[in-house]
């Protein structure tokens, strides 16, 4: 009943079957008899993408038969992980398609391992962004991702003797969840010049001309939705030469190398993904990307909008765009170049259309993560595009000096040409002039921006245009399929599994907390999925752990601003007091498993230290036999999406540590608590709404808060030699003896708090994070307590659905209804 529509699906498991069988006999060209585990993915992968196909194609028929608005998430990441498992569960064929699998002889865990993880991001927001794509069609909106299709995602991370080395992740090889439409091309213009010409009437038009050019190519991934009949589009754009295979002038004058070399340009603007999290390098290949998506993603939706013949003015009640960080903000610019220079509107004119079509997401303050360009990069790449930015600049300073005259420095500070040398374009604040609506994503982010990066902004704007949407996740993906025995224990209780669409339903569960049988249970599904993780510690790093041991996870990007290293330090300063302990005392000790996880940027060279730093940590810890079971340390090769399927729902307590003010939201604090599991943390991002919902009582908060981090930075300079933790110091000390290796390999870690003004508090909030740990210790010595907290946190998490988050924009920004199915409904 909670499945509210049933998919054109099969009506059983032989159904099931057969279609496999056909696929290997027919679409594989194999006989079932060789028919191993990735051949059945594939069989049973095609097998559900013709059922997907169907209603895929009559949601794109229903909602251009609606005429209703449509929104479009424009993100240069999409993180969606496995499709199959996701697939299988949000159209209801999950248990046909096991006992499907089971006569044909297969495990259905297996089949679905052998996927390749799509894996088009860097992390939070790549994620965020499959997130939201799985609420917008589970929640019937009519909605778009557009993307670019990269034939390298992230990199595969591989530790060789305790580096980090990185290998291309090629993932295309088979994909059945893409379909080519190799109909669907749009030319991309790059570089070239403007020139200007007097039409009929005296006004000037602008040309842009001569330049190189490239095609896009669109490829379509269906979304379905869970139990709804939605099955919406992500189109990945993909580049290739323009002028087809071969450049045939080229060819017929024997000049074959280079039309093929031609064509291998071309190909490189969506060759790979680049790996960098929150740091801007300003690599023009990367703006090239960037110009080369959105342009393909905005012909699309024009000639979309114009099929249905209405006047220009009705664009912004057909189409709302939101922007994902500034990585899309070209498209503000490219949709007042079609407007102004193709389609003759006035700029006044045109720039309404365009403010009210786009909203923008900003998701970190950082100063290294917030993009420039260069001008001069513009002006080659992109001539008139710069024209254009420079009159957008231009309209808005003249009406800041409307509002506020003759204040210099404030044109200054606000100008979206950042008068240095070279000059450079302000991304975020070409963001802010040309959308409605500007978002943070946690309430305390998005207070953060209008104090300080966009201050000015609120002034000139008014407070309104700010807002905040708080982050969610989605529960389908991270409670029902990570964690199918909790997804049914707690079906079991609330009558069926309508949380997961409606999540607050979950705080029925508080009427369970004191159920023997159910806590039992709830600790049982815990200890399983810890053994599971267990035996891949085991198979992946050969350490042995004890799953009843409390398992400490740390698992996301690798970053100064994320503290992994106040997390080691504070796992050396643990080492250390163990070690100084007499066996008997060591005996009433509570053995504890450090699980780090995360890929460094390529070129972050003290993110690979920290790495570094871990792993010969763990080559120490785990081999001292005076420790044994109490203290191991292992770092998860890889970190993805399907390695987080594992990793979170077998954490006892996990880190989410950012020194105050700097983690935008932080969302895998969402998933860790979703599934049962505790969170030592810091005021920051979305922990403060955490623990707002879940109660004080249920997470274990330190460290200073956001308004102390500017005081303390700041008196940091006038100590010359920084005043150090003293437990911090004996860490140090312990490194610099060479306990864990080389000294020197570490150097630059415990220089940058000691000798470089400790940027992000690792020092000032040690004391705090070392007692605070200590609290974890003995709380989880009360398991009773400690089960007891777990589900009332889960009952509570309600808030944090993706789903929720959807609503908010759906109402507040896009101004967009669902499209109900009248035979649904
Ligand atoms: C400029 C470019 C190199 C760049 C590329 C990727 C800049 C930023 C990023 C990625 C940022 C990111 O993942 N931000 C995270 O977004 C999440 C979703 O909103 C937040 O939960 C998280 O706090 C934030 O760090």
């Amino acid at each position: 009943a909670w499945l509210k529509h049933q998919v054109s699906g099969f009506k059983d498991k032989d159904g099931f079957e057969r279609e496999v069988v056909r696929h290997v006999e027919t679409t594989l060209a194999r006989s079932l008899f060789n028919c191993d585990e990735s051949a059945a993915y594939a069989a049973c992968a095609l097998a559900l993408r013709d059922r997907l196909i169907l209603e895929w194609n009559r949601t794109q028929q229903r909602q251009t038969f609606a005429d209703s608005k449509r929104v479009y998430y424009l993100s240069l990441e999409f993180l969606m992980g496995r499709a199959l498992d996701n697939a299988m569960l949000n159209v209801g064929q999950k248990d046909l398609a096991k006992a499907g699998l089971a006569e044909l002889g297969f495990r259905i865990e297996d089949v679905i391992q052998q996927e390749h993880d799509a894996a088009l991001g860097n992390g939070g927001l790549g994620r965020l962004a499959a997130c939201f794509l799985d609420s917008l069609a589970s929640l019937n909106f009519p909605a778009w991702g557009y993307g670019l299709r990269y034939r390298y995602g992230i990199f595969k991370q591989e530790i060789i003797d305790g580096y980090q080395v990185e290998v291309p992740d090629y993932w295309l090889d088979f994909n059945p969840w893409e379909f080519p439409r190799h109909d669907v091309t749009v030319d991309i213009q790059f570089y070239g010049n403007v020139r200007k010409s007097t039409d009929e009437f005296g006004k000037t038009v602008c040309h842009w001309e001569g330049g190189e050019m490239v095609k896009a190519v669109a490829y379509d991934v269906p979304i379905p939705g869970y139990g709804t009949p939605t099955t919406n589009n992500l189109r990945l754009w993909s580049s290739k030469a323009a002028s087809g295979e071969f450049d045939f002038q080229k060819f017929n004058s024997g000049d074959y190398e280079s039309s093929v070399a031609e064509q291998q340009r071309a190909e490189t603007i969506s060759a790979v993904l680049y790996p960098n999290d929150n740091l801007d390098r300003g690599k023009e290949l990367r703006l090239k990307q960037q110009y080369f998506w959105v342009a393909a993603s905005l012909y699309d939706i024009v000639r979309r909008f114009k099929k249905t013949k209405r006047s220009w003015k009705e664009f912004p009640e057909q189409v709302a765009i939101q922007l994902n960080d500034t990585h899309p903000t070209l498209a503000i610019v490219e949709l007042q170049r079609i407007l102004i220079d193709l389609e003759g509107l006035e700029w006044d004119e045109a720039w309404n259309i365009v403010v009210n079509t786009f909203g923008y997401t900003n998701h970190t303050v950082l100063p290294e993560a917030l993009e420039k360009w260069s001008v001069p990069l513009i002006q080659h790449l992109l001539p008139r595009h710069l024209q254009i930015i420079y009159e957008i600049n231009l309209y808005f300073l003249q009406d800041v000096e409307r509002k506020f005259p003759g204040d210099r420095e404030l044109l200054r500070d606000v100008s979206i040409i950042e008068e240095s040398q070279p000059k450079m374009v302000r991304m975020a604040f070409l963001a802010i002039v040309g959308s409605h609506k500007v978002n943070g994503v946690a309430e305390l982010h998005s207070d953060l921006i209008k104090t300080t990066i966009f201050k000015d902004f609120v002034k000139i704007f008014g407070p309104d245009k700010f807002t905040n949407v708080t982050n969610g996740i989605t529960p389908r993906r991270w409670l029902h399929q990570a964690n199918p025995r909790l997804s049914e224990l707690i079906a079991s209780k609330t009558g069926d599994h309508g949380f997961l669409t409606d999540l607050t339903k979950l705080n029925q569960l508080e009427h369970y907390i004191n159920d023997k049988e159910f806590r039992k249970e709830w600790a049982e599904i815990k200890y399983a999925n810890k053994v599971r993780l267990a035996k891949h510690i085991k198979a992946t790093t050969g350490v042995t752990v004890n799953p009843s041991a409390l398992f400490d996870v740390q698992v996301k990007r690798i970053h100064e601003y994320k503290r992994q290293q106040m997390n080691i330090f504070g796992v050396i300063h643990r080492y250390l007091t163990l070690k100084a302990m007499t066996p008997e005392e060591r005996q009433k000790q509570l053995p504890r498993v450090s699980i780090f996880g995360g890929k460094a940027a390529p070129g972050y060279w003290m993110a690979k230290q920290i790495i570094h730093l871990i792993n010969s940590v763990g080559a120490v810890v785990n081999n001292d036999k005076d420790i044994g079971d109490l203290l191991k340390v292992v770092f998860l090769e890889d970190y993805n999406v399907s390695k987080a399927e594992i990793i979170i729902p077998a954490s006892d307590i996990s880190e989410h540590i950012s020194t105050a003010g700097t983690e935008a939201s932080g969302t895998s604090n969402m998933k860790f608590v979703l599934n049962g599991g505790l969170i030592i943390g810091t005021c920051d991002g979305a922990n403060i709404e955490i623990t707002r919902e879940i109660g004080e009582q249920n997470i274990f908060l330190f460290g200073h808060l956001a308004e102390e981090v500017e005081d303390l930075r700041h008196a940091h300079v006038y100590e010359k030699q920084h005043n150090i933790d003293p437990d911090l110091a004996r860490v140090f000390e312990e490194i610099e003896k060479g306990t864990f290796g080389n000294p020197q390999d570490f150097a630059g870690m415990i220089s940058a708090v000691r000798d470089h003004g400790d940027y992000y508090l690792v020092s000032d909030d040690f004391q705090s994070y070392v007692d605070t740990q200590k609290l974890v210790d003995n709380a989880y010595r009360n398991q009773e307590e400690w089960v007891t907290k777990c589900i009332e946190s889960v009952a509570r998490m309600g808030f944090f659905s993706s789903d929720r988050c959807i609503n908010e924009y759906a109402e507040e920004i896009w101004n967009i209804e669902p499209l109900k199915v009248e035979a649904d409904q």
